[in-house]
């Protein structure tokens, strides 16, 4: 079988997008160029002790900016904006969006959301983590300056999503709405291949992730979800599910999506809406997920149906096998 590099994947299967003008191959491009960088300086951390560590400032949601949160901010959007191919960007670690106002970006068509180092606080003990993207055609007309409204758009608007995991190797998964493939990163060639052609999600899975220090605040029907998780009659052989939370988004989504599972984030007494952004993490994530044949839902609601009210808002979040989300929105549904 022939070995796809991203870029020639892209261009194999750029004739399946109907008026493709490639704008959307160069933000891919770009985010991928960013991605070696910030994977190559990730990699470094434990040796660069400049590298570690809290900025001594904090973002707009009031939590703690490590050095290499602002390391990957500004690389993920200096090289967004080098490409001339997105006319504006919203980041998490950024209290407003950026509107990119040159002529060459202004008359572009698409805006990028992004989490650029999600889970970042396990850094310092070498544990996995991520950037997410979602990237969405704006509303506005072109050649205006970006607004607001442009990066408020329900999920199902995406017209692609992804993540970067910096894991035991460095992996791209991205999907434009036509199935979901991952890449891995060869660091001696620089290159990413194509690895995980066509991935789905099993339809059941036997793990279940959740931060189960919250417990006693989360609402009934998930805590009557987690009592059903660790029954003994969840699967044919009667066993509980296992209990895997590494605490970083992406690699814990990342596990189960290959191999069967859910992810919680759920309402507690401290954090009533959860903590997990909806434009940044949830959404572009429930698009990965859908199109892998799982489902994404923050209680009652699909998450792509969302339509956000501002750009770092937070919602409940429960992602996963089909299955199970199934199972836990009966619950839920059934109001135990
Ligand atoms: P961050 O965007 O500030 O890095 O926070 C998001 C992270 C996720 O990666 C992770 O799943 C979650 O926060 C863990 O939160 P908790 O420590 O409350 O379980
Ligand atoms: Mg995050």
């Amino acid at each position: 079988m022939k070995s796809f590099t991203v870029g020639e994947f892209i261009v194999e299967t750029q004739s399946t997008f109907p008026g493709s003008s490639g704008e959307l191959s160069k933000i891919l491009s770009a985010i991928k160029l960013a991605s070696k960088i910030v994977s190559h300086h990730i990699n470094k951390a434990g040796l660069a002790k400049e590298i570690l560590g809290s900025s001594g400032a904090e973002n707009v949601q009031g939590e703690d900016q490590q050095k290499l949160d602002v390391f990957a901010n500004d690389t993920f959007i200096n090289a967004l904006s080098a490409r001339g191919v997105i006319c504006g960007v919203a980041s998490e670690e950024n209290d407003s969006y950026i509107a990119f106002d040159d002529r060459v970006n202004n008359d572009a068509k698409y805006v990028v959301l992004i989490d650029p180092l999600d889970g970042s606080s396990n850094i310092d003990v070498n544990v996995s983590v991520g950037t997410i993207f979602s990237v969405f055609r704006r509303k506005s007309g072109k050649g205006t300056p970006v607004q607001l409204e442009d990066f408020l758009q329900k999920g199902d608007n995406q017209v692609a999503s992804g993540y970067l995991i910096y894991g035991s190797s460095t992996m791209l998964v991205y999907t434009t709405g036509n199935g979901v493939n991952g890449f891995t990163f060869d660091p001696g060639i620089g290159v990413f291949f194509l690895s995980h052609p066509n991935m789905k999600i099993p339809e059941n899975g036997a793990i279940y992730s959740v931060n189960e220090g919250n417990l006693s605040s989360f609402k009934q029907p998930v805590k009557d979800y987690i009592t059903y998780c660790q029954s003994s009659n969840n699967l044919e052989d009667k066993k509980p599910y296992s209990s895997r939370y590494i605490g970083s988004l992406v690699a814990d989504f990342h596990r189960n999506l290959i191999k069967g599972g859910i992810y919680m984030y759920p309402s507690s007494a401290n954090a009533p809406k959860g903590k997990l952004r909806l434009t940044y993490e949830c959404s572009p994530l429930a698009f990965l997920i859908e199109q892998a044949g799982g489902r994404a839902i923050s209680e009652e609601k699909r998450i792509m149906d969302i339509v956000p009210k501002s750009l770092h808002e937070r919602v409940p979040f429960f992602i996963g096998s089909k299955y199970m989300i199934d199972k836990l929105e009966e619950l839920i549904k059934s109001g135990t």
